[in-house]
């Protein structure tokens, strides 16, 4: 009985040693240990409890060896689990390691697209000159669209090819001038409205096209308004936008809702005129339509002409982008690519 205890003793000792670098022997894994050594069920227990077979004299001697080696075992496991304690703190210090020296990460906060930008300066001049910002669906009816608009029924711009029809009725706007149209239709003047928004055309994508672009239109009816007053607030306009120099020029057009029309171009800002890459050598930037409200337009919103006149301009916001920031490919604003993005911040 006494090799018996020894050998329990032994075992143990022989156990640790042989998981002395073992990495996966942890706290448990000691634990187990212990519960099969010293435990219940364990080897020592099960000595202890066979103690009655033993002589009276044997008995003290046996037990005195087995609270020995009992004590023994439970310093080595003391002792090994201060070693593994400890090794688990250090494990846990490095992989918790936080710098405090280190250069804090600096949230990104994005920034506005160019379209928004630029869409946002063009209402700002005009908010400035008194206007109001309207606007009004996407999805249009036919008649705001075209024929209230005194656009004739054999007119290209109706052709199923070339504009988003959902029913013959209905339709995606092509412009934003059917918000003008409802702003004039059962009002009464003075009216000065800007309207930006989306427009839909059935486009291929390229580098000047695509089926859904950003137009801001403007629309003055009063008593007495003039083609005077249309040059002088598109003088302005183009000045505040693209530098106190520039100058307007207007060339004759045609628009089935405005007459007088006109196209409207203005001084190259790079160049001031003399012709450069950014203006193709002209010297102009052509920029806008724009013209007198046509009388049928007038009429079809219940407002007589012959009291009041008008005048309208309408622009592409992306084709000013492109101008102001020199952007040669229209995809690039729709592409969402942050190295393109970012430098507009
Ligand atoms: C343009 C060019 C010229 C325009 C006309 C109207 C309305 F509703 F008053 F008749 N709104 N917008 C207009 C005029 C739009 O875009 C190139």
């Amino acid at each position: 009985m006494k090799d018996q205890l020894l050998n329990i003793k032994k075992a143990l000792l022989a156990e640790l040693e042989a998981n002395e670098n073992n990495e996966a022997f942890d706290i448990a894994a000691l634990e187990a240990l212990k519960v099969k050594y010293l435990g219940k069920k364990g080897e020592l227990t099960a000595i202890l409890r066979s103690m009655g077979k033993l002589s009276p004299e044997e008995r003290p001697i046996i037990g005195q060896l087995a609270n020995e080696v009992r004590s023994e075992i439970e310093a080595a496991i003391e002792e090994k689990k201060t070693v593994l304690g400890s090794k688990e703190k250090e494990r846990k210090l490095k992989a918790e390691h936080l710098d405090i020296t280190a250069p804090a990460t600096v949230p990104s906060f994005g920034g506005r697209h160019p379209i928004s930008i630029v869409r946002e300066q063009m209402e700002n001049i005009f908010l400035g000159m008194g206007f109001d910002i309207a606007e009004g669906p996407e999805i249009e009816r036919e008649y705001y669209n075209f024929t209230a608009l005194n656009t004739p029924d054999d007119h290209p711009a109706r052709d199923p090819q070339d504009t988003f029809y959902i029913t013959p009725d209905i339709l995606l706007r092509t412009q934003t001038s059917p918000v003008q149209i409802r702003s004039m239709t059962g009002k009464e003047p003075p009216i000065r409205i800007i309207s930006p928004g989306r427009v839909y055309r059935c486009d291929e994508v390229d580098a000047t096209h695509s089926p859904m672009f950003h137009q801001l239109e403007g629309l003055v009816v009063d008593k007495g308004i003039t083609m005077g007053d249309l040059k002088g607030t598109l003088d302005l306009f183009a000045k505040t936008m693209f530098g106190e120099k520039t100058e307007t020029r207007f060339r004759p057009h045609h628009f089935p809702f405005t007459e007088p029309s006109a196209e409207v171009d203005v001084s190259c800002f790079v160049c001031g005129g003399k012709g450069c890459r950014l203006c193709k050598g002209e010297g102009w930037i052509e920029i806008l339509g724009a013209g007198m409200v046509h009388p049928n337009v007038l009429r079809n919103c219940g407002i007589d002409p012959e009291v009041y006149s008008g005048f309208a301009f309408g622009m592409g916001i992306e084709r000013i982008v492109m101008t102001k920031f020199a952007i040669s490919d229209l995809r690039l604003l729709y592409e969402n690519d942050l190295r393109f993005l970012s430098q507009f911040n």
